[in-house]
């Protein structure tokens, strides 16, 4: 049976904390436009303001003139209510602008106020660093996503406050686990000091004296201590939880403990241990075998069962930390984890890291040249048994995994459905490159230094769409239908925006919210021309959608939803057809209506003079 050690360096020192300034709060942008119109060589006799009363009334886009830019380029503040995005597509569309874009407001990169933020180089977007400044622009994560961290167990921090699911403590040998008892419930880290005796008493083979290491504890830390708290380290994700699963003890713990632990970590049934409430998608092992043997493609298989893609997503293993061959440790010489070696902070490869071909990917683990180059990490102050929490900083892969979980745990943020080979392909492609002099190649480090901004933002781009619902309302003034599946929209007219004049018409039908295989996006028009009654229009035909953006009456608002279309006339299995029909402009205004109901299409095709126009969409049944 193989017996597992924490693959840790060594904790330099505690520190002592000391403030920082908060960062300023954010404000919202206004709606304004900046526009830049086509022929201003030839009209440049006309004022700005005649120019923007001119655009007014050729694209409906009403607004006020604010200054002239640079560049020939003018500012025009649009009413209150005004959609800029909108207005910006009917100026270029119809108003006569080369280029019309909205407003926005800038502001500098999310800096958090932690104490020891300034010593954290690893966060930053430094070519050596994971870019997790970066990759905080585009989300800070999410509490629905759980990384479970196997190790020592845990300790309560105030860094950690509100962050630590119960998980539970699957150390099966009493004297490894130190607690006096085998597995229970409570995975609190007792401490895993070994001492002379201990030693001498033969159960320890291999292992040295040494003071407990609270690994698990600082392992959590790197992925999820409360950011911008204005207290002790950053984590890497500012919302996941922990799942603290207890498998080392002193002098490590056995596979057979770590795979029950992970199982149960997954979400699968353990015997004689209650089932798992908080499933993890990420799991942590920053701990690995000094027995120096391979995995074998059986102990591979035992891992990789547990991967799926509603469930667990991603093992990140610790390559270890005896600069040798990490093909040679377990299990990150594992095909199913994520094997992660360290590099310093220059982007050399850490001095006491393995490498190796095993390795999928580098982060910095914390090396040498004083405590500026290591990771600060949450830390107890107990040498034995728990003392006064506190900070520590150390180095070793066991920080350089967690700093990969905590990536994946910030994409599992924005892309809940991402698949175990998904995640790790975008973890490995979208990393920064060794500099030149690295001893670290791709053939030892893996494909380069992970960069949570890039790997996030692939994750954002290739998330897949959920299901919502199409609501349809009816506007007696305009005897319009409108459909939305626009959360906010929704709830606006629900509220009664528009002095009431959408009512739900209790018909609706499904689409998704992003693009999904097989579906196309929907172009949302509004039209204004038929004063006073406005309406809408649908299409998930790219001609007719490209069409109608070139006709000055329509104006393109946005991307309505996604859906499947029918080939020759039918819906693919498993979809329902909506049939299209029009209203031959019966009250003043064209407005089409989409219905699934077969009752409702021919009712008004044969007795309300409504054109029929056949299968449009084809929504999830
Ligand atoms: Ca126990
Ligand atoms: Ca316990
Ligand atoms: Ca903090």
């Amino acid at each position: 049976m193989r017996r597992l050690f924490t693959g840790y360096a060594t904790l330099l020192r505690m520190a002592l904390a000391c403030a920082l300034a908060a960062s300023a709060a954010a404000h919202a942008a206004g709606p304004r436009l900046i526009v830049q119109f086509r022929d201003d060589d030839v009209e440049a006799a006309f004022s700005p303001v005649t120019r923007v009363a001119k655009m007014a009334r050729e694209s409906g886009v009403e607004g006020r003139y604010v200054r002239r830019m640079a560049r020939g380029v003018h500012l025009v503040e649009l009413d209150g209510a005004a959609d800029a995005k909108a207005a910006a597509k009917s100026a270029m569309a119809s108003g006569g602008a080369k280029i019309a874009v909205p407003d926005r407001r800038l502001k500098r990169a999310v800096i958090p106020n932690d104490t020891f933020v300034a010593s954290q180089w690893y966060l930053t977007n430094d070519y050596a660093s994971v870019s997790a400044y970066g990759a905080w622009d585009l989300t800070t994560g999410s509490s629905s996503v759980v990384v479970a961290v196997l190790d020592t167990g845990i300790l309560p921090h105030p860094d950690l406050a509100g962050r630590v699911l119960p998980g539970y403590d699957f150390i099966s040998d009493v004297d490894t686990a130190n607690d006096g008892d085998g597995r229970d419930p409570d995975p609190a880290d007792p401490g895993d000091w070994v001492t002379q005796t201990d030693i001498e008493s033969g159960k320890f083979p291999d292992c040295e004296k040494e003071s407990s290491s609270w690994h698990g504890t600082s392992v959590a830390g790197i992925v999820a201590a409360n950011t911008n708290n204005a207290y002790a380290v950053a984590g890497i994700d500012w919302a996941a939880r922990i799942l603290p699963v207890r498998v080392l003890g002193k002098c490590g713990g056995y596979f057979s403990d770590i795979f029950d632990g992970i199982a149960w970590a997954a979400g699968f049934a353990v015997p004689g241990v209650p089932a798992n409430p908080t499933p993890a998608q990420v799991v942590n092992l920053s701990l690995g075998s000094t027995e120096v043997v391979t995995c074998s493609a059986e102990e591979d298989a035992l891992f990789a069962q547990l991967l799926s893609a509603d469930g667990l997503r991603a093992f990140v293993a610790a390559a270890g930390n005896e600069a040798g061959d990490a093909n040679l440790n377990f299990p990150s010489s594992c095909p199913s984890t994520i094997a992660v070696t360290a590099t310093s902070d220059t982007g050399d490869r850490a001095t006491y890291s393995n490498y190796g071909s095993s390795v999928d990917v580098a982060a910095p683990g914390g090396d040498r040249g004083g405590l500026g180059g290591l990771v600060y990490v949450l830390f107890n102050a107990g040498k034995t048994v728990p003392g006064a929490h506190g900070i520590g900083a150390g180095g070793g892969t066991s920080f350089a995994a967690p700093m990969v979980a905590g990536v994946a745990s910030l994409m599992l943020a924005v892309a809940p459905g991402l698949t175990p080979q998904e995640l790790r392909s975008i973890i490995r492609t979208t990393t920064k490159p060794f500099p030149a002099f690295s001893l670290c190649t791709s053939l030892s480090c893996g494909q380069g230094i992970v960069n949570a901004e890039a790997a996030v933002a692939l994750a954002h781009a290739t998330a897949r769409g959920s299901e919502v619902p199409v609501v349809e309302y009816f506007n007696e003034g305009f005897g319009h239908y409108f459909m939305t599946a626009q959360p906010d929209e929704i709830a606006g007219l629900d509220a009664g925006a528009y002095n009431g004049a959408f009512v739900r018409t209790g018909a609706g039908f499904g689409a998704w919210d992003a693009p999904v295989a097989g579906t196309q996006p929907v172009c949302r028009f509004f039209t204004s021309a038929f004063a006073p009654r406005s309406s809408h229009f649908y299409t998930a035909d790219p001609v007719e959608c490209a069409g109608v953006k070139t006709n000055p009456d329509w104006q393109y608002e946005t991307i309505a939803f996604h859906i499947a279309v029918p080939t020759a006339g039918a819906c693919p299995a498993g979809t329902l057809p909506v049939y299209r029909m029009y209203n031959n402009g019966q009250t003043g205004a064209p407005n089409h209506r989409f219905t699934t109901s077969l009752a409702v299409y021919q009712d008004f095709t044969t007795h309300r003079n409504w054109s029929g126009e056949g299968i449009r969409f084809c929504a999830p049944d």
